[in-house]
């Protein structure tokens, strides 16, 4: 299927039928395929560079941050301690830009199947990719599942910055997955995982919610909003080991910290996991006494 027609690239999936995205196209910076996907980097008219794998948009530069930010920060700052940290997938950089902005972490692995795209982010989106300039950064090129069966009880907190559920990421949205995460993490530790879109994808999200609570004492849903993802919005998965809610931030970020930040704020931790009517009963099965 022809990506860009008339000098517009169009972002159409089985995941959201009957709706397209499009962006103008100024350049197309570089395409090609990797071993494992379709790989594009646009600079566009209006949203700066962006990084498409097979025909979806994974960033733009115009609102990258309201994702990342938040997909770091929520569970960062709902652990006491996070020292050790994994990201699965997010070879774009910037969820590891964000977990450096917190002093108190020690080391950072990175697990990205792909190493094209964490060539080509480096190349046309600096602005991502200077997270893996950190020193406490540690790259592997290799699957996320194979790392954590070498490193049982060894994070703090798990994050899986994924594309869609098609292709080479559908298995980062099954429990096999999760209960991987769940024995590589530590006592009180969290995962914090793409979450896709209450206004479309409900069915995969309700029964994922349902089968990893047998296995997480935490299982919760907070989301974003992000102009360039389908339906402008998209959630996480939060889930916890032996632990409470991680529905607010039990460390307060510093006034430097939070200069750093666009998007994230203590007030929006909070205010991310307060869900629609419709999506806290279709995923949760409940809606709370007040809202009856
Ligand atoms: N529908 C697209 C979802 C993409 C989520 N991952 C984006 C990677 C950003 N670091």
């Amino acid at each position: 299927m022809d990506l860009i027609i008339d000098g517009w690239f169009h972002e159409r999936g089985v995941l959201w039928p009957g709706q397209a995205m499009s962006l103008q196209v100024k350049n197309v910076l570089y395409h090609g395929r990797s071993l494992f996907q379709d790989v594009l980097v646009f600079e566009s008219t209006n949203h700066g560079n962006v990084l498409v794998l097979d025909g979806v948009i994974q960033v733009t530069e115009r609102d990258e941050f309201s994702y990342q930010e938040m997909m770091a920060h929520i569970p960062l700052y709902a652990h006491p301690n996070p020292e050790k940290v994994l990201v699965i997938g997010g070879g774009d950089g910037g969820i590891l830009r964000e977990i450096a902005k917190h002093p108190g972490v020690k080391e950072i692995f990175i697990c990205e199947i792909d190493e094209d795209v964490i060539t080509y982010s480096k190349k046309y989106l600096p602005s991502l990719a200077k997270g893996f300039d950190d020193p406490r950064v540690t790259v592997k090129i290799m699957d996320g599942n194979k790392f954590m069966e070498e490193n049982q009880e060894g994070f703090d907190v798990i994050i899986t910055d994924s594309s869609d559920p098609v292709g080479p990421a559908s298995v980062l949205f099954e429990t096999p997955f999760y209960n991987a995460m769940h024995r590589s993490l530590r006592d009180k530790g969290i995962v914090c995982t793409q979450g896709e879109c209450m206004w479309l994808h409900l069915d995969l999200i309700r029964p994922l919610v349902n089968s990893i609570s047998n296995t997480y004492t935490t299982v919760e849903y907070a989301y974003t909003t992000i102009p360039t993802y389908p339906s402008g919005q998209i959630g996480f998965i939060i889930a916890g080991k032996n632990r409470e809610s991680s529905k607010k931030p039990c460390r307060t970020a510093t006034s430097e910290e939070l200069e750093s930040m666009k998007y994230y704020s203590p007030e929006l931790h909070e205010a991310s996991f307060v869900l629609p009517r419709f999506a806290q009963k279709a995923i949760f099965g409940e809606v709370t006494k007040k809202d009856s």
